[in-house]
């Protein structure tokens, strides 16, 4: 496409991707005035209502709420400050609230999205396209990149010319693709199992997160609403979720997570039932020319120890300061070492989720060795108070620098 021939003025900045990421970037830019367009491949309605992630680190609520972004998150988000391990039949609770004075908020990601988009279009006026069709980048390398896309209804393309590109479209977006093979490194890692994402439709059978690590494989609870509850199941990676009806899931779910003492599971109908093939890659750097990744684009880590969306917030808070710096006061140090200092708590949290997985994956791997050292790991987070304290900072995400 030969962007010279294009006249015209766009916003400064194309957001790429209407999840956690994007609206957080493109909030931020507008209470900044910031001129800015995002552009989705999704409805409205759709986006609002993806069910996801639901776990959030303080510190990433604390900085939404200084943006104006928290007010319905903090009146409904439920606080969680303890979690549960069940293994060897029995129940270890750790409650990192009282070891930290610091706790997790459990709000469903489609809530937040909900938020954020009424937030920046509905409240804040900000430009947004639902339903885009086959987004481009374009000259990512000159000090005019543009963004194309088809219009949805009648198959146009329009090219929006801008200052800056925030690619924010997720794992299967179109702006990792758009850096230049040679330029980066994609650093990808298979864990070789897979889970089982399930939403129930019924309430929580516990008052915390519950981590069932059995010789089976691993079981998940996690709190959603007093409505829906996500359940995790161990599986094959590439398993066909129709191999696992209602009754089958069920039973897994109270084997794996029988422990002495336990209540009852909760049961109830399944809304939702995937399979993840638990995979995490990070792009380093996540910038070239005028493009700068945010969030899943940029990095993914399974959902084994919920870091994902926190991660997404992360790099938005700091790329929207940096791009407001840049482009009210022409001050583009934050662009500069935008990257960098992403990249610090991406691998912090990949680290974590290693950990993680090797303690809930460990006892079903079918190795006597590696099933010995990690009921060796998680009897040191019980018994030994610096073990659980380090723990508990790595589970809770480390605060804002
Ligand atoms: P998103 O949320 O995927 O948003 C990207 C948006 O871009 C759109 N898009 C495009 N738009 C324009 N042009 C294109 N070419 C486009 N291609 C795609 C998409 O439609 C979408 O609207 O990425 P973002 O903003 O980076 O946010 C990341 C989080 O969504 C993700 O990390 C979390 O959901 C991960 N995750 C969890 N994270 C946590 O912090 N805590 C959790 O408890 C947690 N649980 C989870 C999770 C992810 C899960 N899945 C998807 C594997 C549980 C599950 C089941």
């Amino acid at each position: 496409m030969d962007l010279n021939s294009l006249s015209g003025s766009g916003p400064s900045v194309v957001v790429v991707g209407a999840g956690p990421a994007g609206l957080t970037v493109a909030n931020i830019l507008r209470a900044a005035s910031v001129d800015c367009l995002v552009l989705e491949t999704e409805s409205r309605e759709f986006v609002e209502r993806r069910p996801r992630a639901g776990v959030l680190e303080e510190w990433a609520v604390r900085a939404l709420e200084r943006r104006g972004l928290a007010d319905n998150l903090l009146a409904r988000a439920q606080r969680h400050t303890a979690c549960e391990f069940r293994f060897d039949g029995r129940r270890q609770r750790l409650p990192y609230g009282e070891l930290t004075g610091r706790h997790h908020w459990v709000y469903p990601q489609p809530l937040l999205v909900t938020d954020l988009v009424r937030e920046y279009a509905d409240v804040r006026g900000g430009e947004i396209r639902f339903g885009v069709r086959d987004v481009r980048l374009h000259g990512l390398d000159t000090a005019a990149p543009a963004v194309s896309y088809a219009d949805p209804d009648t198959g146009e393309r329009h090219v929006v010319r801008c200052d800056f590109v925030a690619g924010c479209d997720g794992a299967r977006g179109v702006s990792r693709d758009a850096l230049p093979a040679g330029r980066v490194r994609i650093a990808r890692h298979d864990y070789g199992i897979g889970w089982l994402a399930l939403l129930a439709e019924a309430p929580p059978s516990s008052d915390c997160v519950v981590f069932g690590v059995h010789p089976d494989g691993f079981a998940g609870h996690m709190a959603r609403s007093p409505e829906v509850t996500r359940y995790y199941l161990q599986c094959p990676p590439g398993d066909d979720p129709d191999n696992w009806p209602h009754e089958r899931v069920w039973s897994e779910l109270r084997r794996r997570l029988a422990a002495e003492g336990a209540p009852p599971l909760v049961e109830g109908p399944l809304i939702e039932k995937r399979v993840l093939d638990m995979h995490d890659y990070v792009v380093e750097p996540m910038a070239y020319g005028r493009l700068f990744l945010a969030g899943d684009a940029a990095h993914l880590t399974a959902p084994i120890a919920a870091k994902g969306m926190n991660l997404a917030l992360h790099d938005a808070l700091l790329l929207a300061d940096a791009l407001v710096a840049r482009l009210t006061k022409g001050d583009d140090s934050g662009l500069r070492g935008y990257s960098a200092a992403c990249l610090r708590r991406v691998w912090d949290y990949q680290d974590f989720s290693q950990w993680l997985s090797d303690v809930y994956h460990g006892t079903a791997s079918g190795d006597p060795y590696r099933a010995g050292v990690t009921l060796a790991r998680l009897r040191r987070v019980f018994d030994s108070p610096v073990a659980a304290a380090a723990f508990a900072e790595q589970y809770l995400g480390t605060d804002l620098v």
